[in-house]
């Protein structure tokens, strides 16, 4: 269970973008992460808008977007709005697109077809099903970003979580063998790799480890949904658990007070990570 702040994690992390991440985390004292799962572009601009101040980070899930031809949107101004909210307001993106194929065929999903991940998302994610060549066919990606002249060197900094576990039931995560086998792949891939989507800490800290681990599934007014998502408390995954960022859907942009529940959450998540590190 990591002890340290955010703070000073801050100024550790192996990684730009984790070092820029907890440095957000720790000034606006939120590990709340947004994930916006509803379908209209506008719709998901406006609340992101409202609940900015609320996150640290925005989870995206860019293919589930609807762009009709009519649509006041085209997917590169609706990324660049994003984007543009993420400066104003000082969080980060994070696109969930969970890679699982060849280095060569997920180089092109990451930097290039309609979505051009790449060029918007600071962080996404990876399977480390397919082997280590997923890392580096999206490493590859990464590094080729053009830093613009008056960029700051964290606007083009990528980072990548791997999924260590998942949030849902029944889930094939439970081989330790797997497990293990992913830290060992991110351990290989540090200076890309910044943590893992997983239930609870992960990794050594005793030998100067520092993974930044998100949790999804968290929700305080369910335990679960009809298609096998299990729920938790943020007091569990923060503090029991040793996660770094909660992920929470619906129990926010479904709640009729977003505003009022969001900070719910961005309390809880805080508090719990207050306790954890004075424990
Ligand atoms: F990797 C994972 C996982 O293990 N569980 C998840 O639920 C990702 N997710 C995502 O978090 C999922 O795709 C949704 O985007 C989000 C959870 O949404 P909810 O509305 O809070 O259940």
């Amino acid at each position: 269970m990591s002890a340290q702040s955010y703070a000073s994690r801050a100024e550790t992390h192996p990684t730009v973008i984790g070092r820029h991440l907890l440095s957000i985390i720790s000034s606006k004292r939120t590990n709340l992460c947004l994930s916006i799962d509803v379908t209209s572009p506008t719709k998901v601009l406006d609340i992101v808008g409202t609940l900015a101040p609320k996150i640290c980070l925005v989870k995206t899930h860019i293919d589930i977007l609807t762009f009709p031809p009519d649509s006041p949107l085209s997917i590169p101004e609706f990324t660049s709005a994003l984007s543009s909210l993420a400066k104003e307001h000082n969080f980060l993106i994070f696109e969930d697109r969970k890679f699982a194929d060849i280095g060569n065929t997920v180089s092109h999903q990451y930097g290039g077809g309609i979505y051009r991940i790449a060029d918007w998302a600071h962080i996404t994610n990876a399977h480390s099903l397919p082997g280590e060549g997923i890392i580096q066919g999206l490493q590859k990606v990464a590094d080729a970003l053009p830093l613009s002249p008056q960029g700051q060197p964290e606007d083009t900094a990528r980072g990548l979580l791997l999924l260590e576990e998942m949030s849902s039931a029944g889930n094939l995560f439970n081989s330790s063998g797997y497990r293990s086998s992913t830290l060992e792949m991110a351990r290989r891939n540090k200076n890309f790799v910044m943590g893992f989507i997983a239930m609870g800490k992960v990794g050594d800290e005793k030998e100067g480890e520092d993974w930044i681990v998100m949790t999804p599934g968290v929700n305080i007014a369910s335990t679960g949904d009809a298609l096998g998502q299990q729920y938790k408390t943020p007091e569990y995954v923060i503090r029991e658990r040793g996660s770094d960022v909660i992920i929470v859907g619906r129990g926010i942009y479904g709640s009729e007070d977003m505003l009022g529940t969001a900070e719910e959450y961005r309390r809880r998540g805080w508090e719990a990570y207050e306790n954890r590190i004075k424990a």
